[in-house]
This record gives C-alpha cells, structure tokens and sequence, in this order.
C-alpha cells in the first residue's frame, strides 16, 4: 500500500484534483521507514514507528489551507490519527469523520486478534487507547464517536462488532444499505455529519466496493458496494458545506499490474472533487 501514492499520482491522480480545483497547492509526499519485520508489543505491533509516523503525518497537515479541500492519498487506513490531529490544530470547532470501509477498523489493543494497526486506526482516532493519545501528544479523543458515521461494513471482528454496536457512532451496515438504497442512507449521514460537526472528512478505504469491482486492496471483501455509491455520499457531504478533507486509502498497486484499478481510483477521483464542490 505504501506504493499507492506514486502510482496514483502517475496514473493522473494529482491532475485530476489540479484540474477540477479554483486554486491548489501539492503538499508532496511524506516518505516512512519500511517495516520488514513487525516488532513490538503483539496486541499493538510496531507502535514506535507509527507514533513516528503519526506525528509526521499530523506536522506535514498542521499548515494546510481550511479554504480548501485536503486531499490524502495513502497508504493504509492508520493515517486517520494524524489527518485529524494536524487539521485539528489549523480547523476550527469539532471533526465529524464519514468512515467508508469494509471492515470496522474499530479493535483496540484489548480486543484485536492480530495486533495490526490498521484494524484499530479508527478506534485509535476515537481516543480508546489513552497512553497512544499521550504519546501523539493529544489530551482528546481526535473525533468524538457521536460525530462518526461507519458505513458499508461486512466484516466486523466479534468484539470489535459489539463496542461499534454500543458506541454513539452511526453504522449503517452493506446489507443494510443495499436494503435501504444509497441516496436516502446518504442524505441521512450528511444530515448526522453536519449537524454534529463544524467539518467533516470522508475516508474512502477501497475496499468498501465489492471486491469483484475493487480487487486491488489487500483485504478484498464481497458483497461491497457500488461506485455510484461513494459518489452518492460525496455529494451529499457537499451539498452539506462541510467537507473538507478527503482520504482516500488501502490501494495496493501490486494487485495491479494492468493498472486498471489505479485508473479507475483516478475516476472515482475525479468524480468526488468536481461535481458539485
Ligand atoms: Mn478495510
């Protein structure tokens, strides 16, 4: 996934949002140590280097324009704790955080069966572990659960199922959201978003397409959603004045080798900066 940014940006990424942009500006990449081997504590794997990483993350954002629309390419899902402690020091008043995803993302170090940082970011970000929170030099949860809408999960981790489940956030299952269809669900979570936040991210991990659409991520999942879909959310947000970040994650290139998929991320894209912004 570390490969994702370069290979996005040459298959048009940066041009795309440059062309359908009144001003921008190309912050550039941020470049991480390489982890080969996983070190550390089992239940929170290679927590030094993403600490490191965190606050990288979170400097490189402290200076950005809240004029305009950031957007991150990452990488994996755990950029989230330092998207929202840079943009917090420069935007005012309280995150909300629209978490498009497969998976819950939501394990702590108590519950995770793998000890992989990718499937706790989100929780992280809620302030469920406190001693991480210290060590980015947060005294606050960086979003708060009421301000968060989980959307297009289909493969939640039991434990991590049942604190979603008791959590104040929104989750709106896929099962659910195919029963529902797309547009209502979305005017629902733009509504929940905005009125709970003075601005508001949408994070796209890719993997929330089916993985028939979308099998270019490490963790492919069925029974996913649609394109049209994440455009249904864009716009609502939109229409909602409060977007002002997007994230958009968990493209491995390497799962890519026509580059087909990495085209069609540059749609979607291009699709989510244009209409309607
Ligand atoms: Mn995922």
């Amino acid at each position: 996934m570390g490969l994702s940014p370069a290979r996005l940006r040459k298959v048009g990424a940066t041009e795309v949002v440059r062309r359908n942009s009144k001003s921008f500006a190309d912050a550039g990449d941020l470049h991480f140590p390489q982890i080969v081997v996983d070190t550390g504590n089992p239940s929170f794997r290679n927590r030094r280097k993403y600490v490191a990483a965190t606050k990288k993350i979170a400097k490189a954002l402290a200076s950005a324009d809240p004029d305009m629309l950031v957007v991150n390419i990452g990488g994996e899902c755990s950029l989230i704790p330092g998207v929202l402690s840079g943009l917090g020091r420069r935007f005012n008043g309280k995150p909300g955080l629209v978490w498009l995803d497969a998976h819950g993302d939501f394990n702590t170090s108590q519950t995770t069966p793998s000890g992989y940082i990718g499937g706790m970011c989100l929780a992280l970000a809620c302030g469920r572990e406190s001693s991480f929170l210290r060590q980015i030099g947060s005294e606050k949860a960086l979003v708060s659960e009421e301000a968060v809408a989980h959307i297009g999960s289909r493969a939640l981790d039991p434990a991590e199922g049942r604190a979603m489940m008791d959590s104040p956030m929104m989750l709106k299952k896929a099962s659910a959201l195919k029963r529902r269809g797309m547009e209502s669900v979305a005017a629902e979570v733009a509504r929940f978003a905005s009125e709970r936040a003075d601005w508001v991210v949408m994070h796209l991990d890719l993997d929330f397409l089916d993985s028939a659409l979308m099998p270019a991520v490490n963790f492919p999942t069925p029974a996913g959603m649609e394109v049209s879909d994440v455009g249904a959310i864009a716009n609502a947000l939109k229409e909602s004045g409060k977007l002002r970040v997007l994230n958009v994650t968990a493209y491995d290139p390497t799962k890519d080798p026509t580059g087909r998929y990495g085209r069609m991320i540059v749609k979607i894209l291009a699709e989510i900066v244009s209409a309607r912004w």
